[in-house]
């Protein structure tokens, strides 16, 4: 019995503002504030919990060790002796953003009926070049069942960021269905984060079938703009696609081919005039979670942002009054992941599989989520400032603070990773 899980990436204690991202704009815009990585974790947790009371079967992926002293290691240094900006990398949270961890393709739509993942290698900013050995691991114990096949990274020079640029269509969960993986060429001033050759590539390892998979290019608009991945101006969900007019390079020629592979497919292409760019990634109203609900009904889990921004909040009103495939709007609070380019979607990854398949150390209940949300209550930072980096103590709870997590999950192995 297929279904998809979302599995949310645990908010980790280290979450910090330190602008590492160009082109993410709320993270450079954000660059130097202070974090609240206690309130960070629980709007996470309060998230997935809002997501299991739609019914909807959730799973998470822990924080990774920070610092990551095998990174700085692999540099010939160590943390109190690495320069300021090495120190900020090797203690990113930006796991968090777990639609970066890998790329999914269900068992349906791949040659050997088996759910292939392959783990991102996030090569192009070096803060999160380092996530995949760590994630590859995690992926590993989780996915351990042989219905998965879980691949090591793609190598460099192919930039691949995962799910965060691919999305995938289907009539069912168990029908084969559409993969359409999207790159980028050029992005203005930014960097296109995600290689064409790294997206082929992970098709064929994936043993996708090429009538029913599609690369697609994103707009350079769209990126310089902000969308430096395309979650940011595209989602889609069963057989309806949700994206921006400016999403991709070539919109009509991408929409026929779809079409063709896909007759009924419901597309839904936000103009520019109603939502501008700028205002879209601004309330980052595509990096919601599109989901078909128990009941069938088509809902999308925005951030309170999409709610503030009026552009925005006045679409989705007429697309709902208006009887589009989108029937209900859930709003969710996760400001401290927004406020470093992180939203719903950018949080979890979906995996199309049986659960019963899964290592049940990665899925929760609501009594689960209670005892993390207690160790997070004790253990998590309440703020982190830019200067507190330099901070020994601090750099001691983050560390005891995931090893808590991981004792409450049972998941001590993952300790020394
Ligand atoms: O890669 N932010 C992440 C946000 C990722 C969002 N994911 C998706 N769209 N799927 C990124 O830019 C900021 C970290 C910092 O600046 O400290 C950061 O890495």
């Amino acid at each position: 019995m297929l279904t998809e899980i979302n599995f949310d990436g645990l908010i980790g204690p280290s979450h910090n503002y330190a602008g590492l991202s160009p082109g993410n704009l709320a993270a450079t815009r954000n660059r130097g504030a202070t974090s609240q990585p206690r309130a960070a974790a629980l709007q996470g947790l309060a998230k997935m919990r809002h997501n299991l009371r739609l019914g909807l079967p959730q799973g998470i992926f822990m924080p990774l060790p920070r610092p990551d002293h095998r990174w700085l290691d692999s540099l010939s240094t160590d943390y109190p002796a690495a320069p300021d900006h090495l120190k900020a990398q090797a203690l990113s949270a930006s796991s968090m953003w777990a639609a970066n961890a890998a790329t999914v393709s269900p068992a349906p739509d791949t040659a050997d009926g088996r759910c292939h993942l392959t783990v991102a290698n996030l090569m192009t900013m070096p803060h999160r070049s380092h996530e995949w050995p760590d994630t590859l691991a995690q992926l590993r114990i989780a996915f351990a069942d042989p219905a998965f096949a879980v691949h090591a990274p793609v190598p460099a020079p192919f930039g691949d960021e995962g799910a965060a640029n691919h999305m995938r269509l289907c009539a069912s969960h168990d029908a084969p269905g559409v993969e359409i993986f999207v790159y980028g060429v050029s992005g203005g001033p930014f960097p296109a984060r995600q290689h064409r050759e790294a997206s082929a590539a992970v098709a064929r390892a994936h043993r996708l079938d090429p009538a029913r998979t599609l690369f697609v290019q994103q707009s350079e608009a769209a990126i310089a703009a902000g969308a430096f991945h395309n979650d940011v101006v595209a989602v889609a969900n069963g057989r309806v696609l949700l994206a921006h007019q400016h999403a991709f390079a070539d919109a009509p020629a991408f929409y026929d081919r779809l079409r063709a592979i896909m007759p009924d497919v419901e597309i839904v292409e936000v103009p520019a005039d109603r939502v501008s760019l700028a205002d879209a990634i601004q309330s980052y109203l595509f990096n919601a979670q599109l989901v078909t609900l128990p009941g069938g009904d088509t809902a999308i889990v925005l951030p309170e942002e999409a709610r503030e921004n009026a552009a925005v909040w006045a679409w989705l009103n007429d697309h709902v009054a208006g009887n589009g495939p989108i029937r209900q709007l859930k709003v969710v609070d996760v400001r401290q992941s927004m406020a470093n380019g992180g939203g719903p979607a950018c949080l979890r990854l979906r995996v199309v599989c049986d659960p019963q398949r899964v290592d049940p150390r990665f899925l929760l209940d609501e009594p689960r989520i209670d005892r993390l949300a207690d160790v997070v209550e004790r253990w998590w930072p309440d703020a982190i400032g830019p200067g507190d980096l330099n901070d020994a103590a601090l750099i001691d709870r983050i560390r005891h603070a995931r090893h808590a997590a991981l004792d409450v999950m049972g998941l001590v192995e993952l300790i020394d990773r």
